[in-house]
């Protein structure tokens, strides 16, 4: 067929170094940008099938998150605006590691596995971080498109929510939204003003500044696409905004949440709130420093509390019943899961690390907030969920203070991308949550306290060995492991611990907290001897 000649062509300008394995894994396919472009140009081909098979349009990101500026990746993006189906992660694998000779073999081998008929039309998006590989690499996805007759659309520069959420408005004929980032800036925004208008009315211009680290990368140049839209109802100081200092290089959401620390790069007073989005803004992590330079860290648990104690406070007073759920990982502090469960009595569900498994969980409630504590999350709304919030917003007979509340979690629903954990969109949530309640960074801090704790990696010869059950909390191999640990918690109070291995780097992760930091050391210490 002239179409596989096509590939066969074009796929020679994209060769495969010979014995180079690479596995699309939690977040893709990631490493140094040298060796992706012969994945780039067959993730264009897969993502083509993909479109064929679901019979709608499907995105393809080219970035590496927070990793450093020299690598890079991709990730596909089902018609939802979610990731990738499991089934279809393999394939990416497959096509990924075919040699070149073997490629169309590889090709019309998921062809036939999936019954995909080849004169469907295709349609990709296709977008970019500002690593300076990514150009390059993205017009590889955008070769790989065309050489199986697919068409596709260039969003350029774009986070990677930005993305998914242009997949998804382009899927559902713009009930979404418009698939334009204007249309973006518009929703966010209109939902954020008319959040804000709702503040508490000694709400001073103090509380209305925030100041933003960019990680030198896309996130500074869409806040300051989107300022305008604003209307100074929020008072943006952008830092590391890409102009000086390079790509995630000690700045960023990763940086801030791995080493405890601010960044650089950024003017930091007593009292004053700041947040970090990470290389790609899909992830954002909140900090303060106090009046004895103290610092202080308000992650992806703290956003979590403060956005479910918000929507559980707004349906008691719209009294509507709708079961509120939080979804965490293993390494979300105990505090927090203690803060929910007793205190706010929400329902809270362990996933295993990585979005698509948190996103999962999440759908199954009316309405599911999910956060791992690196500061990746959003909130989903089942339909039933939109559809009561919407009545109720509408209906003439109803009292003020209801229909109130049911409007606010109108335009909350709106300022939320439900596609995938976005940063700008949970920004502007938080500092709308923010704003109504008349809160301060140091209050919302104050709702509970962290639990002491600390993350070691640990380099093994085979991470493999590590198998683990209960949502990653307990090892059930090598034998003894888990036992160990066990009798290591039991010599600190108020511990816990665990072991993983890591989906994205050669190593084995621990993590371990306790009532002191010290302690919390210890045991990681401890621990991480025991997985040798
Ligand atoms: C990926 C995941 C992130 C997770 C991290 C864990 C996505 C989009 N990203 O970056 O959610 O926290 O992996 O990395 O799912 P690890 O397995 O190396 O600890
Ligand atoms: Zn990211």
């Amino acid at each position: 067929m002239a179409q596989f000649e096509e590939v066969s062509k074009q796929s020679s300008q994209h060769p495969k170094p010979a014995g180079l394995v690479l596995q699309y894994g939690t977040a893709g396919f990631r490493t140094n940008a040298k060796h992706l472009d012969h994945i780039m140009f067959r993730m264009g081909l897969l993502a083509t099938l993909r479109s064929k098979k679901t019979k709608a349009t499907i995105g393809v990101m080219v970035t590496a998150s927070h990793n450093p500026e020299e690598d890079n990746g991709v990730k596909l993006i089902d018609p939802m605006g979610e990731m990738v189906t499991p089934a279809w992660e393999g394939y990416a694998t497959q096509l990924a590691n075919a040699e070149q000779g073997d490629l169309l073999t590889a090709l019309k081998d998921i062809i036939e596995k999936e019954s995909i008929n080849m004169s469907q039309e295709a349609n990709v998006f296709v977008g970019k971080d500002t690593r300076s590989s990514s150009a390059s690499l993205s017009q590889a996805v955008l070769d790989g498109v065309s050489a199986l007759g697919g068409h596709s659309k260039d969003y350029g520069l774009v986070t990677t929510p930005q993305l998914h959420y242009m997949v998804c408005c382009q899927n559902t004929q713009g009930k979404y939204g418009e698939a334009t980032i204007e249309g973006y800036y518009r929703k966010l925004c209109q939902a954020f003003i008319h959040l804000s208008v709702q503040q508490a009315s000694n709400c001073t211009d103090d509380q209305k500044h925030l100041s933003v680290d960019g990680a030198n990368g896309i996130g500074a140049l869409k806040v300051r696409e989107m300022e305008s839209h604003l209307r100074r109802e929020l008072q943006i100081s952008l830092f590391n905004d890409g102009s000086k200092g390079k790509l995630n290089h000690q700045c960023g959401a990763d940086f801030v949440k791995v080493q405890q620390k601010p960044p650089t790069g950024i003017n930091i007073n007593p009292g004053e709130r700041c947040c970090s989005f990470d290389g790609d803004a899909d992830r954002i992590v909140y900090y303060y420093t106090d009046s004895d330079g103290q610092f202080h860290l308000l992650d992806g648990d703290k956003i979590a509390t403060l956005i479910s104690t918000f929507l559980k406070e707004l349906l008691t007073q719209a009294g509507l019943d709708l079961k509120i759920a939080v979804v965490q990982t293993a390494y979300a502090n105990g505090s927090s899961t203690h803060y929910l469960e007793d205190t706010m009595k929400v329902i809270v569900r362990c996933t295993k690390t990585g979005v698509k498994h948190l996103h999962h969980a999440a759908q199954e409630f009316d309405i599911g907030v999910y956060f791992e504590a690196n500061g990746h999350g959003t909130v989903l709304f089942s339909k039933v969920a939109e559809e009561k919030i919407q009545q109720l917003a509408e209906d003439p007979n109803m009292n003020d203070e209801r229909k109130r509340a049911a409007r606010l979690l109108q335009n909350t629903i709106n300022v939320i991308n439900q596609t995938v954990g976005d940063a700008i969109s949970d920004m502007l949530l938080i500092e709308a949550i923010l704003a109504i309640r008349g809160m301060t960074v140091q209050q919302w801090d104050a709702i509970y306290s962290d639990l002491p704790n600390r993350q070691l990696k640990v380099k093994v010869s085979d991470r493999r060995v590590i198998d683990t059950t209960d949502a990653e909390r307990r090892a059930v191999s090598p034998a003894g492991l888990q036992e160990a640990i066990d009798t290591l918690v039991k010599k600190h109070r108020l511990a816990r611990s665990f072991v993983r291995p890591s989906g994205t780097e050669d190593v084995v992760r621990v993590y371990a907290e306790a009532e002191t930091q010290e302690s919390a050391d210890s045991l990681a210490h401890e621990v991480s001897l025991a997985v040798y």
